[in-house]
């Protein structure tokens, strides 16, 4: 256990702000989002500067001590979760929230890890920028948890997950030593490319502390429309349909079931089903440009009559103001709370080629209902990326101790099927430590070696974010 002595050395780097100790105020910190995992830690350590977070790291790689680093603490994997045994600090960068720099010129800006999603966004906003990065949780998470799990959520499709936004990041090492890398720069072609290594590394390589982010132009000019599909064939020639008439202005395509329509309208207060019939498959499509493209809308219209008429569509409403638009937005948004107030449910975040994702909703459902034939399939998400969460929920006739325990069974059945496929069985939620025996058996074998020599490098003493990942 760590000694009386260390703790009040960690105190002393981080001053009477910088730290919690009472198990009331630690308590948060120890259990994950979804609530499968329960750690213990004696501190959490919340540093204000780099320096602080230096000082850390150099006095948990001399003592041999785990760190855990944690944002919003709103991932799906456990990766923030310290380990039972209490062995391990959590290190918050909540008060490292600031905004170093906003550059609207060069469309760039820095800001610190702890900066919570929706205060980036709104910085750049204030400049007149948008910084599209977008999800569920923008209100709690933090850019250093988006960049450490290289976060995606509903505007991937036009301006790609997190690792596609970053320019540069300061990183502190393992051995407290801190790398400078964070340049404003679109070109710097000057050797290895270490910024990738740490994106999406979950903490397990060392400690972002701040990164250079690309900005881009806000589009004021919004068009959101519910559209209800055939199938989701029918949705895909949609979407190719959309991204070559706007010339790929398609912010966000987003595939919605029938039994995610009745979860949310019955949950979820103030939803309403957006038409009068009922159909098995929606998209929530979203398109913006800049204020003088005026005729996005009629485009739209016109667009999507077309589609009805090749049967890639059956019916569609618009958001006609802001109020309707975040409207159709909850339907799709609130789907996880919808599913987690219904009951237990099982969780896939995969993703394949968009083209061949039809295919794989029919077999992957077969598949699924072999083993549970009481089970919902809650099959929904990010179709222009081809990252479906593909979900199932117990039914009300079943306990869910008794739906539950076929967890396995079916986790094995959809990730081989995903593998047949040549995809991924973590699209955007990355490994922490649920999907870790995942990653060795479908992972490349060679590639697996690779991240354990870096590991190894990097992390000589595996201080770092022990027992995730690897
Ligand atoms: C989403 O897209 C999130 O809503 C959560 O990634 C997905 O709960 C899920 O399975
Ligand atoms: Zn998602």
């Amino acid at each position: 256990m760590l000694s009386a002595a260390f703790l009040d050395h960690l105190r002393s780097i981080v001053g009477p702000q910088g730290y919690l100790d009472r198990p009331d105020d630690v308590a948060p910190y120890v259990v994950d989002h979804r609530k499968l995992y329960h750690g213990a830690t004696p501190m959490v350590l919340r540093p204000d500067s780099t320096a602080q977070v230096s000082a850390i790291l150099r006095a948990c790689h001399e003592a041999r001590v785990g760190v855990v680093p944690v944002g919003g603490n709103t991932g799906y994997c456990g990766g923030a979760t310290p380990s039972a045994d209490g062995s391990q600090i959590v290190l918050s960068l909540a008060r490292m929230r600031r905004v170093r720099a906003v550059d609207p010129h060069n469309y760039t800006m820095i800001a610190e890890a702890g900066c919570v999603l929706a205060d980036v966004q709104a910085a750049a906003a204030a400049v007149d920028r948008l910084f599209p990065l977008s999800l569920g949780s923008e209100g709690s998470c933090q850019l250093g948890g988006n960049l450490s799990t290289n976060a995606g959520g509903t505007a991937v499709l036009r301006y790609g997950m997190m690792r596609d936004l970053v320019l540069g990041l300061e990183v502190v090492l393992p051995d407290g030593r801190v790398l400078d890398a964070l340049k404003s720069l679109r070109k710097d072609n000057t050797g290895y490319d270490l910024r990738d290594l740490f994106i999406g590394a979950e903490g397990t390589l060392g400690v972002i502390t701040a990164a250079a982010i690309k900005l881009f132009s806000r589009p004021v000019n919004i068009v959101t429309a519910f559209v209800a599909v055939p199938d989701p064939q029918a949705a895909v020639a949609l979407l190719s349909r959309l991204r070559s008439s706007t010339g790929d202005l398609i912010s966000t395509f987003e595939l919605v079931p029938r039994i995610g329509i009745d979860l949310v309208t019955q949950h979820i207060p103030q939803t309403s089903d957006p038409f009068d019939e009922r159909y098995d498959w929606y998209v929530l499509v979203e398109v913006g440009a800049g204020k003088h493209v005026t005729s996005l809308r009629d485009a739209m219209e016109n667009e999507l009559a077309s589609a009805i008429e090749a049967s890639e569509a059956i019916n569609a409403v618009f958001a006609e103001s802001e109020a309707q638009r975040e409207a159709l937005w909850r339907l799709r948004e609130t789907i996880p709370e919808a599913q987690r107030l219904d009951g237990a449910s099982i969780k896939h975040d995969i993703s394949i080629t968009t083209t061949k994702l039809p295919r794989f909703i029919v077999e992957g459902s077969a598949a699924i209902l072999e083993i549970a034939p009481r089970g919902r399939i809650v099959a929904y998400g990010h179709l222009g990326d081809g990252n479906l969460h593909f979900n199932v929920n117990q039914s009300h006739d079943q306990p869910a101790d008794e739906f539950l325990a076929l967890a396995p069974r079916i986790h094995r059945a959809v990730h081989d099927l995903v593998a047949r496929y040549s995809g991924s069985f973590s699209a955007e939620h990355g490994i922490g430590q649920l999907k870790r025996d995942e990653l060795v058996r479908y992972k490349d074998p060679v590639a697996v070696e690779l991240m354990r020599s870096i590991k190894r490098t990097l992390d000589p003493h595996g201080i770092m974010n022990p027992g995730k990942v690897l």
